[in-house]
């Protein structure tokens, strides 16, 4: 689903939204169910009748829908945080055991707190190096294999998904070149790191590795989906 078509439909919210503000409740009505028709018809449906019986605290959802103010409240609600979660894009990022020793945690995931990504998974782990070596298998015929593998297994890696639009290749912006002493000032990498073999942090190098990382570090119910308060002021269409 490609992301403009949500904006399409976020657009046409926010056109729909503001029409409604200045107009009459049937007006506003006729658009929520058009609203709702074009969500439901992209699989949120079951999101919105949630919606409606938590807010409507029981009462039928007519006589809900019947509240001039918290119908726009309710499309303005989908459009900013529902819409826009359902195209985002999850990567895998790992602080290696370096990082964990040295105290970078908060510094580092400061940096992508602070970019507006989305925290939703995490945890600490000591792989074992099986473990580590599935990893990295892409890189198993490199001299350097077995000692990285011996590493990363050597202490406990923080685990993590991130998520956000364009999460992937901007994480690994975030994070800098592979090689400390090429990673730009201001990177993870170029400001916290000096040589290749304790470069602090991985980060999934496109979406089909992102796919594969997430699925062998967590179990499917540990990857938390929730709606981010702070997701209306990082993301909009103007
Ligand atoms: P990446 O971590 O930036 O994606 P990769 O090429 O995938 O870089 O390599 C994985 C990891 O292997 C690096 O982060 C680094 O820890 C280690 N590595 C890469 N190149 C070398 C090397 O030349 N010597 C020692 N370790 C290396
Ligand atoms: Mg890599």
């Amino acid at each position: 689903m490609s992301s403009q078509i949500f904006r399409s439909v976020a657009r046409s919210a926010k056109a729909g939204l503001s029409a409604s503000r200045s107009s009459s409740v049937g007006q506003g009505r006729a658009f929520t169910a058009a609203a709702a028709t074009m969500i439901s018809s992209r699989g949120k449906s079951n999101y919105f009748a949630s919606f409606f019986d938590r807010a409507g605290s029981g009462k039928p959802l007519m006589g809900w829908l019947s509240s001039a103010m918290a119908v726009p409240a309710a499309v303005y609600m989908l459009q900013d945080q529902e819409l826009h979660a359902a195209e985002m894009e999850r990567t895998f990022i790992a602080i290696k055991p370096d990082g964990v020793q040295r105290g970078l945690i908060s510094e580092i995931i400061s940096r992508f707190e602070r970019k507006g990504f989305k925290l939703v998974a995490i945890k600490l782990v000591i792989p074992s190096k099986d473990f580590a070596e599935k990893h990295y298998h892409d890189l198993k015929e490199r001299p350097f294999f077995n000692g990285l593998c011996e590493f990363l297994s050597s202490g406990p890696v923080l685990a993590m998904v991130w998520e956000g639009e364009g999460v992937i290749k901007y994480g690994r912006k975030l994070i800098g070149a592979t090689d400390p002493q090429k990673s730009e000032p201001g990177t993870i990498r170029g400001d916290l790191a000096v040589v290749v073999g304790r470069n602090i942090i991985h980060g999934s190098d496109g979406p089909e590795t992102a796919k594969d990382e997430i699925g062998l570090w967590f179990n499917p119910n540990e990857l938390v989906s929730y709606a981010s308060n702070a997701e209306k002021w990082v993301y909009g269409v103007n």
